[in-house]
């Protein structure tokens, strides 16, 4: 035994992340604020470069909280040997899905190799990237034994879900966190590593039941947001207000969680996160027939919007040629900049597909980024008397409903947005 297990109990351990994004920043922010050292390793040379210039890359994170890391001694880098001294590494790398739908390893491959090269005797691994079960024990610990590591005697190893939420308000230690070794004593060893920084640790039987809790948590999301979806469809074709709808039955004060209808599903979590389980299931033989449901009906959202909007225009023959339509709101969700597979996008590309031209408000997201995306960036004191509709499509706190309403002749609401401020505006249509 080259180390005590209890050594991470009370021990002041030196924490690594691997790789500097909205999930690696924030755990370095909460290993500090601890009191342990931290390392923060990541490939990319602008983003270490922004962090030792004391700025944050992220949104959840401010500026003086990196302030505060480089003060207190952290380390930003991209030198593989400046991970050589730390005794935890937590691997936060992107874990996306190829185009068919097949899990990418090749990030977690890469942070896994560059374990390797720092790897000691003595040192601790938990792996926090979604990824389908039985990655921790099929990529992560064969690499240590590789090298002649032995479980539990030099090296412990775990899987723990990250559960960021980004926007959200609730700060990390205050989240609880799974945690489940490709042993009972690594489940044991990584349990207190993170009851060093984190409030609530819940402990399971292996890495396998702790990567599969991570994708039943944003499954359910996306199969109760597809249900949503699709009686909002329904709600619509018998004329009912499906808001009012899910706002009587949220008075229940049990059995029912609430979610609601959109334009789709966008962001690096619910729209990827089932595809893991569905490829698991796949390749178990068994078929996962809630999951491709729920994809398929949240992925043809933007296509029942763009009908809709047709609907609210009373276009005839469905073309929206010579319309000119304002998106309002791009990013994935309210009140953050993000819009990767933003489900907007998805409505407003398939607008101009059907001939309308499309410009997008969102001063949370930004000129330069709606223009990098490929639409035409428009101001609120911009002249809207030549619009034909305004689409609400991500309902940021920011905006002045009211206004909106009264630039353009139709608004139609996918977020029911109007309803949740309590304003009644005759020209809104909604989902
Ligand atoms: N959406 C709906 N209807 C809903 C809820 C969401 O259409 O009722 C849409 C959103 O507009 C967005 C997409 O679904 O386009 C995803 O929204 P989300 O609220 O799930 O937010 P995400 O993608 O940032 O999810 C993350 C997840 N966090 C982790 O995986 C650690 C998720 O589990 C969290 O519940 C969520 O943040 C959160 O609540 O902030």
């Amino acid at each position: 035994m080259t180390r005590s297990p209890n050594f991470f109990d009370t021990e002041p351990w030196v924490g690594g992340v691997i790789g500097l994004g909205y999930v690696g920043i924030p755990l370095l922010v909460e290993l500090n604020k601890s009191g342990l050292e931290v390392v923060g390793y990541d490939l990319s040379r602008d983003r270490i470069e922004i962090l030792n210039s004391g700025s944050s890359p992220v949104e959840d994170v401010t500026d003086d909280q990196i302030k505060d890391m480089l003060e207190s001694g952290a380390i930003f880098t991209q030198r593989t040997e400046d991970l050589k001294n730390v005794d935890v590494i937590f691997i936060c790398v992107p874990s996306p899905l190829s185009r068919d739908h097949e899990p990418d390893l090749s990030y977690i491959r890469d942070a896994v190799d560059t374990v390797i090269e720092v790897i000691r005797p003595g040192m601790a691994i938990s792996l926090e990237s979604t990824s389908y079960p039985g990655t921790t024990e099929e990529i992560v610990l064969p690499a240590l034994e590789s090298l002649g590591l032995v479980l539990d005697s030099d090296v412990w190893v775990a899987f723990s879900p990250e559960r960021v939420s980004p926007g959200g308000s609730l700060s990390m230690s205050r989240i609880p966190k799974i945690v489940g070794g490709v042993s009972a004593e690594s489940t044991e060893v990584v349990t207190a590593i993170y009851r060093r920084f984190i409030e609530e640790v819940h402990p399971v039987s292996s890495s396998s039941v702790a990567e599969m809790a991570k994708l039943l948590e944003n499954t359910y999301r996306s199969i109760n947001i597809g249900l949503m979806n699709e009686m909002a469809q329904v709600a619509h074709e018998l004329d009912i207000d499906i808001w009012e709808v899910i706002d009587a039955a949220a008075t229940k004060p049990f059995g029912f969680e609430v979610f609601y209808p959109g334009p789709g599903v966008g962001g690096h979590c619910i729209p990827l996160d089932p595809q893991f389980l569905a490829w698991s299931a796949r390749k178990a033989d068994c078929s996962a027939r809630f999951i491709d449901l729920a994809d398929q009906i949240n992925a043809e959202m933007p296509v029942y919007v763009a009908d809709r909007v047709i609907e609210a225009l009373d276009c005839n023959g469905g073309s929206l040629a010579g319309t000119k339509i304002l998106g309002v709101g791009i990013a994935y969700k309210p009140n953050i900049s993000d819009c990767r597979e933003s489900a907007s996008v998805a409505v407003l590309e398939e607008l101009e597909r059907r001939g309308a031209e499309v410009f997008v408000l969102d001063p949370v997201v930004g000129r330069a980024s709606i223009e990098r995306i490929g639409f035409k960036s428009v101001q609120l004191d911009d002249d809207f008397s030549s619009y034909s509709i305004a689409v609400v499509l991500t309902d940021h706190d920011v905006f002045d409903l009211e206004q909106i309403a009264a630039i353009a002749p139709v608004v139609f609401d996918t977020r029911g947005a109007y309803r949740r401020s309590g304003l009644t505006c005759n020209n809104v249509v909604t989902l």
